[in-house]
This record gives C-alpha cells, sequence and structure tokens, in this order.
C-alpha cells in the first residue's frame, strides 16, 4: 500500500505540473449593463445562478427581437493552495460576441469574436490568499464584429467551456491568440515516409534565466513509441523562444482517412536538464495525409479520387441555443458519422473543440470558416476583427489534421446585391469586399501555408465578374435551384456552366436544401410548400449529381439540423427547416436516403415513413386509397408488406423504391424486407389512417365524420396538437365537395395566434364559396381564415401587431350558409394582419347540400381552411 502511494506520488510530481480545470458552475448573470458590477465589491446577491455553456437569448425561439445588448456574468474563486507561485491562466472557450474581463475590479483584457477562444494570465491580478471575483461583461449587439447579417441567430453568453490552468514559470505559451502554443505539421508524407515537424513557443515567466530541455516523443496509432528527439533552449528572464523540431523520418506511416482515422501522437514535454523533471507538459495528434483539388478531376485524398460527402453543420439545440455541452456536440458527430458523412463544413463560424478532435479521431475531413456574411460594412475596425478571428481560428484548431481548409467569406454579394442596386452604389462596397478578401487570403496563407482556402458563393456569377473566385484555391457554392427558384434541373446547368467557363476552379457544392416540416405531407409536392415529400425529391435530385460529376469535389447539405434563425417565418417560425435531423436530432426519413447512398458496410433499410405516421386520403366508394410508400435503402430489392400481407418486390434504384399501398384499416403495420449479404434485413412501423370520403351520400356518413380540409393547398397537414389532417383541397364536382372558384394563393409569414400556421399560410383567393353535398342533416362547420394582404401603403415598420390596424383593414365580406348571412361584413384582418381566425357554425335542417359563400364588400374574399362535422 505504501509502495503504491509512493510510486503514484512520484508519477504525479513528474506530469502534474500543469493543471487545468473547468469553471463552469457558479456563476451570477445579469441581463442588462451593469458598470459597477466590475466591482470586486458589488453585491449580486440579487442575479439569477446559471452555469456556463449559458446564453440569454432562449427567447430567439420564440420571438424575432431577441435582446442583443450587454449583460453580465460574476463568480468568486479561491485559488488552490497548491497552485502558489503557479502562472494562472484564464481561457473561454467562447464568449458572444465580445468580452471584456475584470479580476478583482481590474480589467484585465477583452475579447473580440464569439466563436473562438481566449486566454489571459491573471496571476498579477490573482490573490493566492482569499477570495477573487472575476466579472465578464459581455455584448452581443456589437456591429463591427462579424457576424453582422446572416442567416441564423446570433444568441450572446458564455457559451463554452471556462478554463483556469497553472503552469510554473516555465511552460508553453499560452498566450498566442489561446493555441496550444504548439503547431504540428507533416513537411514530409507520402506512402513511403513522413516527418513531423513541431514548431514550440516556450515561455520564461520568471525574472532569470534558465536553460531547459524540449522533448518531443512521437507514438503510433496502436500506441506504441516510436521516437524521441531533443533541444536545449536557454531563456531570458520574460523570454518567449521558437523552437523549432523535426523527427526522423517514419517509415511506411499509416495514413489518415475518414476510413481509417490513424493519428500519431505526439508528446511534449518542457524539462529541466539538470534534475529531469518535467515542468511543461502537452500532448497532440497529428496525421499522415494529403490531398488535392483539381477543376477538372475532383478531390483525391492521399493520392485517390474521394468524394467530398458532407454536411454542413450550425452549432446550436433547441430549446438550448447554442449552450451544448461537449457531449452534445459529440453526439452531433456520430450522428453524421452514421449517416456516412466523410466531409463537414463547420458553419458557419468556428465551433466547439470537442467536435473538431471527434473528425479527428473518428474520421471526418473538414471546412472551418469565419462568419463574414452577405456584405462587408464600412464599419470601423470590422476588417480588424475579421482578421484577427480568422488568424485566431488558425492557430486554435491548427494541429487538427481532419482540417483540410479554412474559409472565411459566405455569399458575401448577397445582401450587397439586394441592397445597393446600381453599379455606382455597388462600387465602394464591391471594393471594400475584394480588398478585405484578399487581406484576408493573406492573412490565411501567413497562418497557414499547409491548408487551403475557400469562400461560399451563392448561385450569381458575379462572383466570377467581380473578382473574388479568382482569390482562394477552391470555390464553394451555394445552390438552390428548385428552391428558391428555378428548377431542380437548374443544379447541373449551372454546374455545367461554371466547369465549361472556369474549368481550373475547384469546386464544392458548399450548401444545397430544401426545407421540410413533418405536418405537411404531399403527393403532388412543390418547392416551398415545406412538405417532407419535396424535400426528398429536391435531394434524391442532387445527391446523384454530386456523386455523378467527377469535376464537382463534393457537396454539403446545408444543414444537418433544423437550426434556429430568429428572423425567419415559413412554416415553423424561428427555425430554419432544411435539416436532415429535427432539432432534437431525431433523424427525418430523408437522413437515411444519405446513409443508404453513403453507407456500404451496414444493411440500411428504412421505411420512409416516420414522419408521415398520420395518413389519410380522400376515398372513392369502396376502393381503398392507394398512397405511396418509399423505402429508403441500399439493398438490391425490396419486398413490402402491409400486416403482414405482401404488397409488392421491386427492385432499389437511387437508393429508394416507392410502393402503391392500398390502404385498409386504421391502424396498418407496414413492414419491409430485403437480403444483405445473404442474411435477411427487416424494417417496420405502424401507421394511422383515416379515410375521407369523395362523395358525401348517406352511406359514408354513416361515421363520425370529420372533413377537414387545407383550402389553398396541395398538402395534407397533420396539427401536431390533436393529430388531425387536414387533407388537400379540390375543386367542387357534383356529389362530392370542394372549393368553388378562386385561386391558390400562400405566404411565407408566421400567422399568429396558432399553433397551425401552415394551415393558414395556405388560402384560396377570390372564391365564391365552398359546397358539400352533404345529405339531411344537421352539421357544424368551421372556417379558418388569416388576412395575409397587408396593404402596401401600411408598410409593415408602421404597424405594430393589433393596434388599431382597422381602419387600414381593406378586406371585408358576408359569409353566407346556405342563403343565410351568418357574419355580415365579416372582416378577417379586423384585430391584425396575418392572424389566425377561427369561426365555427351550427347549420340545422340541411335540405340540399351545404354551400358556403363568401360575398366580397371590400377587397378580397379569401379561406384557409375548412372543417365539416355531422351532428
Ligand atoms: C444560404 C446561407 C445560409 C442559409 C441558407 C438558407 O445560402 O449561406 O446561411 O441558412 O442559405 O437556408 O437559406
Ligand atoms: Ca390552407
Amino acid at each position: 500500500m505504501l509502495l503504491m502511494v509512493v510510486s503514484m506520488g512520484s508519477v504525479v510530481s513528474a506530469y502534474a505540473q500543469r493543471e487545468s480545470k473547468t469553471i463552469n458552475d457558479g456563476w451570477k448573470f445579469l441581463r442588462k449593463d451593469c458598470p459597477a458590477a466590475a466591482d470586486s465589491a458589488f453585491n449580486d446577491n440579487d442575479w439569477i445562478s446559471v452555469h456556463v455553456p449559458h446564453t440569454w437569448n432562449l427567447e430567439a425561439y420564440t420571438e424575432k427581437n431577441y435582446y442583443r445588448g450587454i449583460s453580465w456574468y460574476r463568480k468568486c474563486l479561491v485559488v488552490p493552495s497548491t497552485w502558489t507561485g503557479k502562472q494562472i491562466f484564464l481561457k473561454l472557450d467562447a464568449v458572444s460576441k465580445a468580452a471584456v474581463i475584470f479580476v478583482n475590479g481590474k480589467k484585465i483584457g477583452e475579447h473580440i469574436g464569439g466563436y473562438t477562444a481566449c486566454t489571459f494570465n491573471v496571476t498579477p491580478y490573482f490573490s493566492e490568499s482569499s477570495v477573487n471575483t472575476l466579472a465578464i461583461r459581455v455584448d452581443n449587439a456589437r456591429q463591427d464584429i462579424p457576424p453582422i447579417s446572416g442567416d441564423f441567430t446570433f444568441f450572446g453568453g458564455i457559451y463554452r467551456d471556462v478554463w483556469l490552468t497553472a503552469v510554473p514559470a516555465q511552460h508553453f505559451n499560452l498566450t498566442n491568440q489561446a493555441s496550444a502554443g504548439i503547431f504540428i505539421t507533416t513537411p514530409v508524407v507520402s506512402a513511403e515516409q513522413g516527418t513531423i515537424a513541431i514548431k514550440s513557443e516556450i515561455k520564461n515567466d520568471a525574472l532569470e534565466k534558465v536553460t531547459m530541455e524540449l522533448i518531443y516523443s512521437i507514438y503510433r496509432p496502436d500506441g506504441a513509441f516510436l521516437q524521441k528527439g531533443k533541444k536545449k533552449v536557454q531563456l531570458k528572464g520574460g523570454e518567449t523562444r521558437v523552437v523549432q523540431q523535426e523527427s526522423e523520418p517514419i517509415l511506411q506511416p499509416q495514413l489518415w482517412t475518414p476510413e481509417t482515422p490513424y493519428l500519431y501522437k505526439v508528446k511534449m514535454e518542457l524539462t529541466n536538464p539538470v534534475t529531469g523533471e518535467v515542468v511543461d507538459y502537452s500532448e497532440h495528434y497529428t496525421a499522415f495525409r494529403w490531398y488535392r483539388f483539381d477543376g477538372k478531376e475532383g478531390f483525391f485524398l492521399n493520392g485517390k479520387p474521394y468524394k467530398l460527402r458532407g454536411v454542413c453543420r450550425h452549432q446550436d439545440q433547441k430549446p438550448i441555443g447554442v449552450a451544448l455541452t461537449d457531449e452534445m456536440h459529440r453526439r452531433d458527430f456520430l450522428l453524421m458519422k452514421e449517416m456516412g458523412a466523410n466531409f463537414i463544413r463547420i458553419s458557419h463560424y468556428p465551433q466547439d473543440d470537442a467536435l473538431l478532435e471527434m473528425c479527428d479521431k473518428l474520421g471526418m475531413l473538414a471546412w472551418e470558416e469565419i462568419p463574414v456574411i452577405d456584405i462587408v460594412p464600412d464599419t470601423p475596425g470590422y476588417g480588424d476583427h475579421c482578421e484577427r478571428n480568422l488568424r485566431e481560428m488558425i492557430r486554435q484548431h491548427y494541429n487538427h489534421p481532419s482540417i483540410i481548409m479554412w474559409g472565411y467569406m459566405n455569399e458575401i454579394l448577397l445582401v450587397t446585391q439586394r441592397r445597393y442596386k446600381t453599379e455606382e452604389e455597388q462600387k465602394p462596397v464591391l471594393e471594400r469586399t475584394l480588398a478585405l478578401a484578399e487581406r484576408l487570403e493573406k492573412a490565411l496563407k501567413e497562418e497557414d501555408d499547409t491548408r487551403l482556402s475557400t469562400m461560399a458563393f451563392h448561385g450569381s456569377n458575379s462572383y466570377n465578374e467581380v473578382g473574388l473566385s479568382r482569390i482562394t484555391d477552391i470555390v464553394g457554392w451555394n445552390l438552390y435551384s428548385g428552391w428558391y427558384g428555378g428548377d431542380l434541373t437548374g443544379f447541373e446547368h449551372y454546374l455545367a456552366e461554371q466547369q465549361r467557363d472556369y474549368p481550373d476552379h475547384p469546386l464544392i457544392v458548399s450548401e444545397y436544401g430544401a426545407g421540410s416540416d413533418k405536418r405537411l405531407h404531399s403527393l403532388q409536392p412543390r418547392a416551398f410548400d415545406f412538405s417532407s415529400e419535396y424535400q426528398q425529391i429536391y435531394l434524391e435530385h442532387y445527391l446523384p449529381v454530386l456523386e455523378e460529376t467527377p469535376y464537382v469535389c463534393g457537396g454539403t447539405h446545408w444543414n444537418f439540423i433544423d437550426f434556429s434563425s430568429a428572423l425567419r417565418d415559413e412554416s415553423m417560425p424561428r427555425i430554419n427547416n432544411k435539416g436532415l435531423v429535427y432539432a432534437d436530432r431525431t433523424p427525418k426519413d430523408v437522413y437515411f436516403y444519405y446513409q443508404a447512398a453513403w453507407r456500404k458496410d451496414i444493411p440500411v433499410l428504412h421505411i420512409a415513413s416516420r414522419d408521415w405516421k398520420y395518413r389519410s386520403g380522400v376515398q372513392q366508394g369502396d376502393v381503398p386509397v392507394a398512397l405511396p410508400v418509399k423505402v429508403y435503402t441500399n439493398l438490391p430489392e425490396v419486398e413490402l408488406f402491409m400486416d403482414g400481407k405482401l404488397m409488392g418486390k421491386k427492385p432499389v434504384e437511387n437508393h429508394q423504391v416507392v410502393f402503391d399501398v392500398p390502404f385498409v384499416g386504421k391502424t396498418p403495420y407496414l413492414s419491409a424486407r430485403g437480403n444483405y449479404q445473404d442474411t435477411p434485413v427487416y424494417d417496420g412501423l405502424r401507421v394511422h389512417f383515416t379515410s375521407v370520403p369523395m362523395n358525401l351520400n348517406r352511406h359514408n356518413l354513416g361515421g363520425a365524420l370529420e372533413l377537414a380540409v387545407n383550402v389553398g393547398s396541395n398538402c395534407f397537414f397533420t396539427s401536431d396538437e390533436s393529430q388531425l389532417t387536414w387533407v388537400p383541397d379540390q375543386p367542387y364536382v357534383k356529389g362530392s365537395w370542394g372549393y368553388l372558384g378562386g385561386k391558390e394563393q400562400n405566404t411565407q409569414t408566421e400567422i399568429m395566434l396558432t399553433p397551425d400556421g401552415p394551415l393558414y399560410q395556405t388560402l384560396r383567393e377570390g372564391l365564391d364559396g365552398y359546397r358539400f353535398d352533404v345529405p339531411e342533416g344537421n352539421y357544424e362547420v368551421e372556417l379558418l381564415f388569416a388576412d395575409i394582404y397587408r396593404s402596401i401603403t401600411s408598410a409593415a415598420y408602421l404597424l405594430g401587431k393589433g393596434n388599431g390596424e382597422s381602419s387600414e383593414c381593406s378586406n371585408s365580406f358576408d359569409i353566407c350558409i346556405n342563403g343565410r348571412v351568418v357574419e355580415p361584413a365579416f372582416t378577417p384582418g379586423r384585430d391584425g394582419y396575418f392572424q389566425a381566425v377561427k369561426k365555427r357554425y351550427v347549420v340545422q335542417h340541411t335540405q340540399d347540400g351545404l354551400e358556403i359563400k363568401l360575398n366580397p364588400l371590400q377587397g378580397k374574399c379569401f379561406l384557409s381552411g375548412i372543417k365539416l362535422r355531422k351532428l
């Protein structure tokens, strides 16, 4: 026993010189400015208690206008007695957007940029004997710090870990832009041999000069020791010295790829050559891999053609914002990896070290970038801040072999062109954009000449015309043909044009995607209907193009997750729903399309109906409703069963097969079977089915009828609250039901006062009414409206919500049911535009069907939804 303690003790004394720990717990927080809080004597008793990671903007999931301003964090700290005499460093992994740090009432520094870390030597400010107070003023409003524009929420807060590290007076430099002070490269790398070069920055914080020894040790991926090298270094008091070392050649190195993520460990020891004591210690991983991008032939990894199969990733998660723990970042990585991705665009900003660590260890190539987005403002300081953030990102993540390229601008002409229409107006903006791009490119190459540079453009040739595309090594195109405009084939045409005109530009499709909302389904999906089916069709078109076009180096789907974008409306306000997984990380069906396409090593068989569990269909007579059931798979053929009965067997094309299945019963069980390497593979799930009669005769109306129609839409809409499905609209034909005249209309604007927004966002405009050929009886009719026709003169910004807009309101009509006016001069927008209004009427003793008429009095008549219930 005694022996053990002694031997452990000696290990500790050899290696425990550097100590790091998080100080994430026990913070106090105030969401407003409070300059007095910097003072160490300030009383923060009535502030709320929080732990970091923390963000103060959770309201961004419900409100566009989330708080951008100043907040304060405070914490008390006692330094461990074992740290006496050591140098103590405070590291903030990320504070958005800017931080000013006070220790015991003294300002010790500030940091600009919400996505990179900062480190401060706090030794001179810390008291070793008493309680220290740490106060941090955080600002997420500043317009001189990127990002200033973009389709995501700029959450404020201390939202990554906070660390304290103690080291002896001689140590690796920790204050070079919060890097490790160690920079590792592989100057020689081939299948035959490789070398590892290490550039270390060593600091002597003592007054006297010292002689130190710097020892590197390299370990093979299997952990076996490989080689060691030493160098003596003399440091004057206060000096920081850069030391270069290079390993002996390592023969036949094990090459790193996403499939074989072989890492070599580099152990760095700073020792006292006299006593042999290890003074500071730091461990890193590196890898042997090389790559090139070719304009015509695509991407090559370790000399072999390699398709970059990627996703873009935002870092937030509803409802916790950006305050994710390390394990949540790791979980996201695993989901991407499981799907078969080998590449990630870390968009639009540097992300947590935990993610990069996973990329290295489990294998995923990476593009990381800084958030210079949409337009370059002429705000003083902006360019300096961009450059500093770029340099920080590179230094902080330099030793991650997974990273192959650095990016620094996204769609930088998008808002530029929207805001400035004439050439004359655009000229100065374009000049400063080019100047900034050139400046950042230069800084990037100064920092790192072993990696490549890139930018992402939106689908406009102006990036070529202006000269931006000449600046970086690789161009990224964000292409949304078939979503924001154009049709699906516009995608391959755009790529072909670029290849024809700029054959030497290596090209990545840095974004493509379509939104989906699992409440919406369609048999005739279209762009912007937010049906799951349109997202599927869109991606099923794009992915084969990416895979089969040799000059396309690869693609990164936008976005891996449904992410927070406070300013966005659409079907799911505050959320950009182009994800392959929902905000809670549940995979969408389409996730399995990618998995089927990208994974060969496991069987993938997925009935693509998890997102469409509540099915409904319009039934003609007694013929069962046939509905498509799609299966995503990497197997060659698939059999589909309903309640155990074989529905068919089909060969698979483009990783999918669709069966037309006659739905019978209320909760049919769907199952699929295929073969993977001679072993059967199954998938199965239960769905719910409700049929809606086409002909509303007495026979059909026998059951409890609730006929709900999503007026003005091609989509089924299933309410999350009631699970009631509203079927797509149809024109009236005798004996049935449907609209009378008018045309489809829709809005992407959020509809207030309802959880069923999409139902109201689609409508029929100018219709005469609606008719149901129902038999005699008593009925309940519900009508849904939202006035989306805010007149142009009443500009959006002049109107508060529901505050006396009535004088502006121009749309008014009578609602008549079976010839009786039930609502004279109905004004759906009276209480506010874009507000849900529901009206329900009991209709007694119908004789000749049920007819709802809308008689215009002023402006337009319209209807968003209708529901009929037999009483
Ligand atoms: C883009 C942007 C990205 C957006 C995306 C979208 O091109 O780069 O930030 O979120 O489009 O969904 O519109
Ligand atoms: Ca509708």
